[in-house]
């Protein structure tokens, strides 16, 4: 087998290296030719520090078949406490390589190390651990039947694996969600094929690496790169080889690969954008409310799907939130992964800071008052070319702007202040979207009421992005299909299939 780590450079700094690592397909086992370049750069700087090739119709044809044959080879003749192994030891070999996956990770996203160090990269092992245990602990169901000449028969479901299933991941958590999906469709011995973000390609494939080597059968984890519209992402999602293609990323996103997906009749598991609120009433510990929502509007510099870009106030307490959510803005330190005590990296892309930077300006066209932030910070050295935005709150703004309406994946939210429950129970639920809310209360009838009130998938009380992995997450409305997480992923990627035998 030829090494992407010949060619991947683990970097003790960002960017040290002149000579981008080359980040090639990954088929059947191997890293193969072939495919347009396309260059990757660390959003941090600015400097391209890869290049990835992009899959033509051809190399996704030859991904099918490789996960095809894995189906019919040793990957789908594996028995289950093989599979779970193999599993546990992708987990164990993506901790014994946990710098190369940092590293990795944040010359692509430009995130702080410690970040990744703390979330990302344990995640990506965490997830293969969880699903190996998952998978061995479910039951399936068994009926005994009279039959009509007075006998019996007994039904009982088998659990099956889909097939081959596509795996288009987002840019903003690359190897967590990534793997949140590979894990449990490997582990219900699915053959996968990822498709990662264009933008954030680099650990996807140093984990082709580890499948190979902790022993998981060719073909049974495969990478191609390339966008989405008549490039990789499409060849997967419209191939007729293809079973179920599971999602993140953003909803007209979703509906381009609905649209794609339909004539095969995928199953389609989606996990979609997001205009999350955070409820704060006044008898809330203020002070932990603060800590945590700063963390929650800020951290991964706004780049996460569960971000509280909305946060409603009870009137009582306004503005010491304000004061105190506008120290925490302005106490954030940005800056390059490596620095010491920084908080913030850049946003993604020079395009997506673009974005993000239309919406300050739009805030304040639309009457908002800045409390703080709203540009781009001046840093000096490497980082004066990364794509660094000012972590930024707003007040005064109508519920109805398109700031309050549309999500900005960015740091920055919008604060609203608000006088009874059934009024702010209305404001929070008037979205398109449905990911998940906060809210915060002292008091124990008001946290059920108004968490069970929420319109969304995920309703956390005095907490944030707290969760335990066997729990359903998804998005209600138009931030998702399904449900994953333990038995849920395992009810997406397998299939039950009823064997009754007449006693
Ligand atoms: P995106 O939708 O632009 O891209 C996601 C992936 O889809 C990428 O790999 C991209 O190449 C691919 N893609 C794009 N168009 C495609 C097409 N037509 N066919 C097939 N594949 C296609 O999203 P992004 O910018 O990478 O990520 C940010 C978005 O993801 C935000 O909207 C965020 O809310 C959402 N997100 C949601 C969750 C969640 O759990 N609900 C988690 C993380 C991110
Ligand atoms: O923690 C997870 O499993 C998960 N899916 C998180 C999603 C974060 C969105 O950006």
């Amino acid at each position: 087998m030829s090494s992407v780590a010949e060619n991947h450079h683990p970097k003790t700094a960002v960017d040290r290296t002149d000579a981008p690592s080359k980040l090639r397909n990954f088929v059947d086992g191997r890293f193969i030719d072939g495919g347009q370049p396309f260059e990757i750069r660390n959003p941090a700087t600015g400097r391209v520090h890869a290049v990835a090739y992009e899959a033509d119709r051809a190399i996704v044809d030859q991904a099918v078949a490789a996960a095809r044959e894995a189906l019919n080879g040793d990957w789908g003749r594996m028995t289950l406490a093989k599979r779970r192994a193999v599993l546990t030891a992708v987990a164990d070999r993506i901790e014994e390589r946990f710098d190369e996956f940092l590293e990795a990770e944040v010359a692509d996203t430009g995130k702080p190390l410690s970040i990744a160090r703390h979330l990302d990269i344990p995640r990506g092992a965490a997830n293969f651990r969880v699903f190996s245990d998952t998978i061995a602990n479910l039951p399936t169901e068994s009926f005994e039947m009279d039959t009509p000449d007075g006998g019996k028969a007994l039904n009982y479901a088998v659990r099956k694996p889909l097939g081959v299933i596509g795996v288009i991941a987002p840019w903003n958590l690359p190897l967590l969600l990534m793997t949140w999906k590979v894990a449990p469709a490997m582990a219900c011995g699915n053959a996968v094929i990822v498709k990662p973000s264009e933008e954030t390609p680099s650990t996807t494939t140093l984990l082709g690496e580890v499948m190979t080597e902790v022993g998981v059968p060719d073909g049974a984890y495969n990478v191609v790169h390339g966008f989405g519209p008549n490039s990789a992402g499409e060849f997967l999602t419209s191939h007729q080889g293809v079973r179920a293609i599971t999602f993140t990323g953003e909803t007209r996103t979703g509906a381009e690969i609905m649209k794609s997906a339909a004539p095969t009749v995928k199953a389609l598991s989606f996990e979609l954008g997001g205009k999350s609120p955070a409820i704060v009433f006044a008898d809330a510990d203020l002070e932990v409310a603060i800590a945590t929502l700063a963390r929650a509007a800020f951290v991964n510099t706004g780049q996460v799907c569960l971000a509280p870009e909305r946060m409603y106030v009870e009137r009582p307490v306004f503005d010491n939130f304000v004061a105190g959510l506008k120290a925490k803005a302005e106490a954030m330190k940005l800056g390059l992964p490596h620095d010491e005590g920084v908080d913030l990296g850049p946003l993604i892309s020079e395009e997506h800071r673009g974005k993000v930077l239309e919406y300050y300006g739009l805030a304040l066209e639309e009457g908002a008052d800045l409390v703080t932030g709203g540009g781009v910070p001046k840093l000096s050295g490497d980082a004066a070319n990364g794509y660094f935005v000012e972590p930024t709150i707003w007040t005064g703004l109508a519920h109805d702007s398109p700031v309050c309406r549309e999500e900005i994946f960015g740091p920055c939210c919008a604060i609203m202040p608000f006088d009874t429950e059934e009024e702010v129970i209305a404001l929070a639920n008037d979205t398109k979207y449905g990911l998940c809310s906060s809210v915060w209360t002292q008091n124990l009838s008001r946290a059920h009421r108004v968490g069970q009130a929420m319109e969304v998938g995920l309703s956390w009380v005095n907490s944030w992005f707290l969760r335990d992995l066997r729990t359903p997450f998804g998005g209600s409305k138009m931030s998702g299909i399904g449900r994953e997480g333990g038995e849920h992923s395992i009810n997406f990627y397998s299939e039950p299939s009823n064997v009754c035998i007449k006693l």
